[in-house]
């Protein structure tokens, strides 16, 4: 039997539903990037909400291309469970936040109606790096993207997701309708600019007076968002199955650690966030870039060096001591680069993150993380090297992180088994690597010479030699030991 509104009753009486009507509520919300971490962070606080009596703050959740999420949820009337897992065990809960889901690619005109509706207030989005289309150093629009060349020619129908708000917002200035607030939950640093910059910039291909609009009227508050939320395997879901007693076809897994903070800069209204526990701030800044070089910078050391060991999970890698020293001496010299608002405790954080990633209820794959390197490399490494050499500090350990994912890209592992990297630009990375073969001064300055990564950081000579003596190493003694050879500052 199925999970959904006619069986909810029948889920064991120490699962939490929600306690509200469903019915009753209507959407305020359309969220592009419907995947597991909406599910286990945003959608938790709107079903909050919706449980303390807000009624029309309901989500609309789309996927761009894949129906995978539609077809699980649809016959559960949108309704899933949140397992929330650690050493001390497992808690269940039914979320009701999401009312409806839709596949953007099946039906384009669709979605961009229900965008265009003044009743949705907020469009937010967790598209991944990747999804928003630019150029992953400075932060520009790729105006060569496919799927931007695409939506320039399609602006009824487009695939990516500039393409969708941009023609929601056009539709709504036509109509003398207000804009809603864009609100980016993805890590990019600066979210809530990059976003703007990129629709402004994306608009104006099509319109100097839609652009200036969008530039004049749209909000787009930056957000720092925090929860570790490994892809859902059978497993979980035959877990979560058991528990409930019904069959639950798209549960999330998750840790117990939440965080939300968001810059309190909403055009049209916004749900009362501060009663789910989400701080309203002026400037997330600050707490953005904590987060991006402590917490992804050290997930990202950890995902490569560890798969490259033959970890597969981060838990698992934090396991061994020297990965765990290794990650707490990223955050070590990612932390003197911050400048945070009195009373930010950094060590205190910085352990909080490293007994996060030991949670051995978690199984969150080193390869998952390690994915589109591309994009992630710049927000959660590389601004920290830059910072340190303006400081003139030493970036010895940020280099054994980069020189990590350089021997990950060449897609052969330390036994010469193949590794499947996912990336945009794996086509380009593979013919790199191949061209250069596994010497590391050839292999560094080859990658280091990708502008859309590096920028000018690619071409100062102590980023050359701090990353090619780390690769050496690498390749001369594996994984393992280079980071038992590595030494705090
Ligand atoms: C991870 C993040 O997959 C990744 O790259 O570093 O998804 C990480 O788990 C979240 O940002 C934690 O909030």
């Amino acid at each position: 039997m199925r999970l959904s509104s006619a069986n909810l009753d029948r889920v064991p009486g120490h699962v939490r539903r929600p306690g509200y009507d469903r019915t009753r509520v209507t959407s305020g919300i359309v969220h592009l990037g419907i995947g597991a971490f909406h599910r286990a962070h945003q959608a938790v606080v709107i079903d909050d909400l919706l449980a303390a009596g807000a009624t029309d703050w309901g989500i609309i959740g789309a996927s761009l291309r894949s129906s995978d999420t539609y077809d699980a949820l649809a016959p559960q009337d949108c309704l899933y469970t949140v397992a929330v897992r650690s050493g001390a065990g497992t808690e269940h809960r039914i979320i009701g936040s999401v009312l409806q889901t839709e596949v953007a690619k099946t039906n384009p005109a669709h979605l961009i109606a229900g965008m265009a509706d003044p009743a949705t207030r907020i469009v937010s989005l967790t598209v991944t790096e990747k999804g928003y289309c630019h150029t992953p150093q400075t932060s520009e629009l790729d105006a060569d993207h496919p799927d931007i060349v695409h939506d320039l020619a399609h602006p009824d129908a487009p695939r990516s997701a500039p393409g969708f708000i941009v023609a929601a917002l056009s539709r709504r200035r036509a109509a003398g309708v207000a804009p809603f607030t864009v609100l980016s939950c993805d890590n990019l640093s600066a979210n809530g600019r990059t976003v703007k910059r990129i629709l402004t910039q994306f608009a104006e291909l099509r319109s100097t007076e839609l652009a200036k609009w969008i530039a004049d009227k749209v909000a787009c508050p930056s957000t720092m968002v925090d929860r570790i939320v490994p892809e859902t395997t059978d497993a979980d879901r035959a877990a979560v199955t058991t528990e409930l007693g019904l069959t639950d076809a798209w549960p999330v897994v998750t840790e117990p650690f939440t965080q939300w903070i968001v810059e309190d800069d909403f055009a049209a209204g916004r749900p009362d966030f501060a009663r789910a526990g989400v701080q309203l701030v002026a400037d997330v800044t600050p707490f953005e870039h904590m987060k991006l070089r402590l917490l992804n910078a050290s997930h990202s050391a950890l995902a490569y060096l560890g798969y490259l060991a033959g970890h597969e999970t981060i838990a698992a890698t934090m396991t061994d001591d020297r990965f765990a020293a290794f990650a707490r001496g990223i955050m070590a010299d990612a932390a003197v680069t911050l400048s945070m608002p009195v009373g930010t405790d950094l060590p205190a954080y910085s352990t909080s993150l490293l007994e996060r990633f030991a949670n051995p209820a978690l199984r969150h794959r080193t390869w998952q993380i390690a994915m589109d390197g591309s994009q992630k490399l710049p927000p959660r490494l590389l601004g920290t090297m830059q910072d340190r050499l303006r400081q003139g500090l030493s970036i010895d350990t940020h280099a054994l992180a980069v020189a990590g994912w350089m021997r990950y890209v060449t897609a052969s592992d330390e036994n010469g088994q193949a590794i499947d990297v996912r990336d945009p630009l794996a086509g380009e990375l593979a013919a790199i690597t191949k061209v250069a073969g596994p010497v590391a001064e050839r292999l560094v300055p080859a990658l280091l010479d990708i502008r859309s990564i590096f920028g000018a950081l690619g071409t100062d000579p102590r980023m050359r030699s701090a990353v090619t003596r780390a690769l050496a190493r690498l390749y001369e003694q594996g994984s393992r030991q280079a980071v038992q050879a590595w030494r705090p500052e």
